[in-house]
């Protein structure tokens, strides 16, 4: 089988809503030699955007979406402990804070983007999903002094609107200095990051990483 072939059926897989199948293909295209991020970005996150989509136009219903998720999480079981494979250690990047905003709990993203983090050197603190301002502030206030990125996700417009809440706290409280800010989730845009103030957005998890790691230098 061509690796466009495993590809499409790791694709099909997430739109066919197949647990047990997307797991199986997942590490069967391991064993073939892809990278792992190449299974996610040209395999599975594709089969996540035709699902987006075909809900969008009320072909398929909540209930398929959440078995297209639960198929990208089993896939995701097998595929993380392989990214974290290749941590880089004691590099100086500094503290990871990572959450899914207030009202939001789509979390494949985020945990992906948490994974990218962490093999790339970065220490973690995953807040999880639907977090309140308040608790990101009061996480900033807590680490003041040290290396600080706050990694937010939001997958929802009506969530993303939190984000700007979140950098006039941080001004409020005086912590905007002290942190570095990235927002992510298909609705943010960099004009968005502009408008609100933050430092940084990335497409997808691998160019998360890339982008941290350079606004944390
Ligand atoms: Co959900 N949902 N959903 N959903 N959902 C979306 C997000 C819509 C766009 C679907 C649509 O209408 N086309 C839509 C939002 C519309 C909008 O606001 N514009 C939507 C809606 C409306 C809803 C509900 C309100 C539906 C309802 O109840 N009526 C409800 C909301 C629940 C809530 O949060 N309170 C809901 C529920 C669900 C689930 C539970 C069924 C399920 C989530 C399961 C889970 O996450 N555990 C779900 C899913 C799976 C989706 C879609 C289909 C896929 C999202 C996904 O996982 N993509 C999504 C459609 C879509 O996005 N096209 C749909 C795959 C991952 C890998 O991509 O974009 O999350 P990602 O992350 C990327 C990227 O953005 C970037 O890197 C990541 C990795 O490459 N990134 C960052 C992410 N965070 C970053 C942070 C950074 O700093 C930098 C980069």
């Amino acid at each position: 089988m061509t690796d466009s072939e495993i590809f499409s059926k790791l694709t099909n897989a997430i739109v066919t809503q197949n647990i047990a199948g997307s797991a199986q293909l997942a590490q069967e295209a391991l064993d073939a030699g892809i990278p792992p991020l190449d299974i996610i970005t040209k395999g599975l996150s594709p089969g996540m955007k035709i699902i987006g989509d075909k809900f969008e136009a009320a072909e398929i219903f909540l209930p398929q979406i959440m078995m297209s998720g639960k198929a990208m999480s089993s896939a995701m079981e097998i595929l993380t402990p392989e990214l974290e494979k290749n941590k880089k250690e004691g590099e100086e990047t500094g503290l990871a804070i990572t959450f899914v905003a207030e009202g939001d709990i789509h979390d494949i993203g985020h945990r992906l983007v948490t994974t990218m983090l962490g093999a790339n050197g970065f220490d973690i603190f995953d807040l999880g999903v639907d977090v309140l301002n308040e608790t990101v502030v009061e996480e900033a206030a807590k680490h003041k002094g040290e290396k600080v990125l706050l990694v937010g996700s939001a997958l929802m417009t009506t969530s993303m609107l939190g984000q700007k809440d979140l950098m006039d706290r941080l001004r409020e409280e005086n912590l905007r200095d002290s942190v570095k800010c990235m927002f992510g989730g298909a609705p943010v845009s960099g004009k968005w990051i502009d408008e609100i103030g933050a430092d940084a957005t990335a497409e997808n998890a691998a160019e998360a990483a890339k982008v941290a790691l350079n606004i944390m230098k």
